[in-house]
């Protein structure tokens, strides 16, 4: 079957991308070109330039540690599909906005000069949790990090804050003008982090470098916050093959996901910006009220179906829910934990939102796994649970539901082979774990990891007990017995 491309596709006569290809212009970068950013930051920037009629938003997409978008995408012309599984399902579409891939393992210096460009005026970023290289401890950049080490040593870099800094320096050698950064990574105040990160790494240099540098940023770059949302599940050969036969064509860098998409943005742009609210985003002064209740209530519901649902052997989020006591504890830990401890953005009703939390995770057809979603944990529970942990036991109240999530990533990592667990501090937990897997022995084994749980939480008596309860549950009763002391306990 022929390869998706600019030439194959206008020869099927069948679907068409919708955008003028030859008027599209670069104007973004984008940092991680992995499933999510094609599925949603792509598909905004696609929609607004088609409802504006302002092209000059091309996407220059980065991959960041491994180049396989770029082998999919380079023989298709950056063209790609995107297709959406559930009820009120869009038709297939096939994606047009992004002009370039560059694999910024291979060539980090062109990614280096694409931030630099003049034509750039906005850099995306979705590169995960991981892809900050946080210092847990100190909450800036872990510059004791080898590959930040060898970024600030002034080699090509690797890291996405060593290319977002070093492209930021090469602009302002160039006078290329202002630059907006924009993460889409679930964190809280992903914008303020991520100008925090990037002054770290300038502050880290030379002094003779880092002090016009800095003085530049202040002056010329802005990193709003921003709160993204849509489950993009891993594609699978399954979903190539059906794309194959509606296309007629072959795309290896087809994206799935939900037709549910949702991004709210801070008004606070450095230089020009593209009209996302064209195409449905909600610019808004409120984002990180947005962002606690979605990183609070839906990915932390979402890890605690992945790391449950592994433990009963469920090999998705969808089959996951489908369990009576599973879907109650989501509900529990929503109601009961996390919505005394935020704010809701006004425009947020409780119960509609969570209602349909559980609804889209319900979808049967998108095929989000439970191992993909329970991937990076010891990266997302503080995040996503742990605040939450921590607000409640400042209240005086008992984080009984948080505790049970917790306890069940903690399972997971304690009963997943050690070369099976996918996670960057995989190999960091393994040590820490005794021989045996029961509750006494492994909850304070992990407690004891510092970069996830601080010494607060880690010597609070409740919490403890609650772990070493839930966790016991979950090791010894089955799923039965652990359903049975969720709805009944
Ligand atoms: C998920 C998220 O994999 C995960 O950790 O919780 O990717 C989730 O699907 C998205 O944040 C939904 O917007």
């Amino acid at each position: 079957m022929e390869r998706l491309s600019n030439t194959t596709l206008a020869a099927t006569g069948g679907v068409a991308a919708p955008l003028p290809r030859e008027s599209i212009q670069p104007g973004i970068v984008h940092l991680g070109l992995g499933a999510f950013a094609r599925a949603h930051t792509a598909v905004f920037t696609e929609n607004a330039m088609l409802a504006s009629g302002d092209f000059g938003w091309g996407i220059v997409g980065v991959t960041q540690r491994s180049d396989a978008v770029v082998r999919q995408l380079v023989p298709q012309d950056g063209l790609y599909t995107v297709t959406e599984r559930g009820g009120n399902s869009a038709p297939l579409h096939v994606m047009s906005s992004i002009v370039e891939a560059v694999s910024g393992r291979d060539n980090p210096e062109t990614v280096v000069q694409r931030i630099a460009a003049r034509t750039t005026s906005v850099v995306t970023l979705t590169i995960t949790e991981k892809g900050y290289r946080i210092d847990p401890r100190t909450g800036s950049l872990n510059v004791a990090d080898e590959q930040v080490q060898a970024d600030l040593a002034g080699n090509p870099p690797l890291t996405a804050l060593g290319q977002i800094t070093r492209g930021i320096q090469q602009r302002a050698r160039q006078d290329s003008g202002p630059l907006t950064v924009v993460s889409c990574d679930n964190l809280p105040g992903n914008g303020e982090l991520t100008g925090k990160l990037v002054r770290a790494f300038a502050s880290a240099l030379p002094h003779e470098e880092a002090s016009p540098l800095l003085a530049w940023i202040d002056a010329n770059v802005t990193f709003p916050n921003t709160m993204v949302d849509r489950m993009v599940p891993a594609t699978t050969s399954g979903d190539l093959a059906d794309v194959e036969r509606q296309l007629g064509l072959r795309d290896e860098g087809a994206v799935v996901a939900e037709p549910f998409m949702q991004w709210v943005i801070e008004d606070n742009f450095a230089g020009r910006r593209p009209r996302w609210e064209d195409s449905g985003a909600l610019f808004s002064t409120d984002v990180a009220a947005w962002e606690a209740a979605k990183l609070r209530l839906l990915n932390a519901s979402h890890s605690m179906l992945a790391y449950l649902g592994l433990a009963a052997g469920k090999a998705t989020i969808a089959d996951a829910v489908a369990d009576v006591s599973f879907r109650t504890a989501c509900e529990r830990l929503m109601f009961d934990d996390v919505l005394p401890t935020i704010d809701l953005p006004s425009e947020l009703d409780a119960e509609t939102y969570c209602k349909q939390v559980l609804e889209r995770f319900s979808n049967p057809a998108l095929g989000h796994t439970t191992a993909k979603v329970g991937s990076d944990g010891s990266q997302k529970i503080g995040l996503r649970l742990l605040s939450t942990v921590r607000d409640n036991l400042d209240a005086g109240r008992e984080p009984r539901w948080a505790a049970l999530a917790v306890a069940a990533w903690m399972h997971h990592v304690a009963t997943t082979p050690p070369d099976a667990l996918d996670d960057p501090m995989a190999s960091e937990l393994q040590v820490l774990l005794p021989a045996g897997h029961d509750a006494s022995a492994v909850v304070p084994a992990l407690l004891a990891r510092r970069s996830v749980f601080d010494e607060g939480l880690a010597s609070n008596a409740g919490f403890v007990q609650l772990l070493m309860h839930w966790y016991a549950v979950i090791d010894h009763n089955g799923p039965h017995g652990l359903g049975n002391e969720i709805l009944h306990g």
